[in-house]
């Protein structure tokens, strides 16, 4: 199968991380030439800005030389075009799934920001706090929902939570999130074990 999509990529980028795990699962990475770009809140990149004026990762162009973004719309054409199973269609399992890609996003979200103040030369605490205490509220709740998350179909919803669960390791070990939710932190092994989350785990380079 010839590459017929450019994704700006990234092997650091979590959210770039959902799109590579759901083209694994999909079995859609032939179909993608990644084109390593550099992303950077303070200082867009004019190759990025060409196919996408945010200046943000991922960005697909496709074959036509159309764009897709962000993560969650390159996701969802994936699974579109492979008559995939990673978007209920339906139901309730469809809002559980949209649900729980949503606070894995909103954590990674506030991981990103969280991480870009603490490296500020004089980072503002009452920022730092209210993105640590969000942090753990989310993994509270997460914990508690670890039976049903991990008996669900698989979905988008485990694909993002994973990398977010990712990010908390790449980025943010000191935390210890697996002591503040055992029960989620049982489920993310057997995720982790996914050939797609193994081929993906975020590296520095
Ligand atoms: N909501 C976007 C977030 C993408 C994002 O923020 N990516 C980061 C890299 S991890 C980025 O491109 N940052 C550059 C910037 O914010 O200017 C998505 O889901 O794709």
């Amino acid at each position: 199968m010839a590459a017929a999509m450019k994704l700006h990529w990234s092997p650091k980028s979590p959210y770039v991380r959902k799109v590579m795990i759901c083209a694994h699962e999909l079995g859609m990475l032939p179909k993608l030439e990644l084109v390593r770009s550099v992303a950077a809140m303070l200082k867009p990149n004019p190759a990025i800005m060409a196919d996408n004026p945010l200046s943000k990762i991922p960005t697909l162009v496709r074959a036509d030389g159309s764009t897709l973004f962000d993560s969650i719309v390159i996701c969802e054409y994936l699974n579109d075009q492979a008559k995939g199973t990673l978007f209920p269609p339906h139901g309730e399992a469809r809002w559980q799934a949209l649900r729980w890609h949503a606070l894995g996003d909103g954590l990674l979200d506030a991981l990103i920001l969280w991480r870009n103040e603490r490296e500020r030369e004089l980072p503002l605490k009452a920022l730092v706090d209210a993105f640590e205490l969000k942090t753990r509220a989310c993994l509270q709740l997460l914990d508690a929902e670890a039976a049903a998350i991990g008996s669900a179909p698989f979905s988008i919803g485990h694909v993002t939570l994973g990398c977010a669960l990712g990010y908390l390791d790449y980025r943010f070990d000191s935390l210890g999130w697996r002591a503040l939710a055992p029960r989620l932190a049982a489920w993310f092994a057997t995720l982790q074990a996914r050939p797609s989350f193994q081929s993906t785990e975020p590296i520095d380079g």
